[in-house]
């Protein structure tokens, strides 16, 4: 229960620090010179968040450990028993555009790199018209998930459960669409002739369609990158939560995303989240 409870400050901190955040986006959105240990442009927004979270987490007593997709190792914050695994700014790239982005918390009950079952909280803010964070705690499948307004104090106001729509609407695949595999694409062909294509390139507004309108969200395994972009600590792991406490699935292609062993900080995940039918019918394309 206490891991419960130092779970949920941790989700409290990354809701206090959204407002900071959502302030300084305005005069960082020029690239710096210099790239995160993916290998991707970093924006000056980038750093700032990373920075600014570092310190809201990481000065929490039950954290032990910070780890960010923008730093190449994890950085020691004490003697707490918990992880984090943070996604900065998802979908910074949609800066420039002033289209929504995102900051990912991924809490682990462990050391880095952790499996998506040793979760004991995940959750979102999203940075779209309205600040909201969305957000389950306690172990894998026994967590219900929730979405919050997150106010101009960084307080979190309840809005209620969420609960993935039983008839789907909505479907979003990232990577270029001759970079699918063929069974992918055929798996496509079947989708798009019944949901109808939200993609906006920040996976967590677009898991965030998914959580309102039911569907299927995917970054798949590419032709010229076998696991796909993201990454399992930061992105795969939190989201498959999330949408598996909202009564959805997760899937690498093969299984759980949770299931994924954990090799490597910054390894990559295809990933694939959405209603049941629409998972289970993924994994028999891609046998
Ligand atoms: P971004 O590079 O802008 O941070 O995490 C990576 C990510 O965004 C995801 O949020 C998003 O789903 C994906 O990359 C978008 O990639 P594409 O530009 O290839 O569509």
């Amino acid at each position: 229960m206490e891991r419960l409870d130092a779970a949920e400050s941790v989700l409290d901190a990354a809701a206090a620090a959204a407002p900071e955040i959502r302030a300084g986006l305005p005069g960082r959105r020029r690239y710096l010179d210099e790239e995160n240990p993916s290998g991707e442009e970093v924006l000056a927004a980038d750093v700032f968040a990373d920075d600014l979270l570092e310190t809201a987490l990481g000065d929490l007593d039950a954290v032990g450990t910070y780890a960010s997709e923008e730093r190449a190792s994890a950085v020691d914050t004490g003697d707490g028993p918990l992880s984090v695994a943070v996604d900065p700014l998802d979908g910074s790239s949609n800066l420039e555009s002033n289209n929504p982005m995102g900051t990912v918390v991924a809490v682990y009950d462990g050391t880095l790199p952790a499996a998506g079952r040793d979760l004991v909280a995940a959750g979102f803010v999203l940075y779209g018209p309205v600040t909201t964070m969305v957000a389950g705690v306690g172990a894998p499948g026994e967590a219900d998930v929730y979405e919050y307004l997150v106010t101009a104090d960084g307080d979190r106001e309840e809005m209620g459960v969420i609960a993935l729509p039983d008839d789907p609407t909505v479907y979003g695949f990232g990577g270029r669409v001759p970079d699918w595999p063929a069974d992918f694409a055929a798996y496509v062909d079947e989708v798009e002739d019944e949901l109808k294509l939200r993609y906006g390139g920040a996976m967590i507004a677009d898991v965030s369609q998914v959580l309102s309108y039911g569907g299927v969200f995917a970054y798949p395994a590419l032709e010229s990158a076998p696991n796909g972009k993201l990454r399992l600590q930061f992105e795969g792991n939190p989201v498959a939560y999330l949408v598996e406490g909202a009564g959805g699935r997760s899937s690498d292609g093969t299984g759980p995303i949770l299931d994924v062993t954990a090799t490597d900080l910054h390894q990559r995940v295809p990933v694939h989240v959405g209603n049941a039918s629409l998972i289970e019918r993924l994994e028999s394309a891609l046998q």
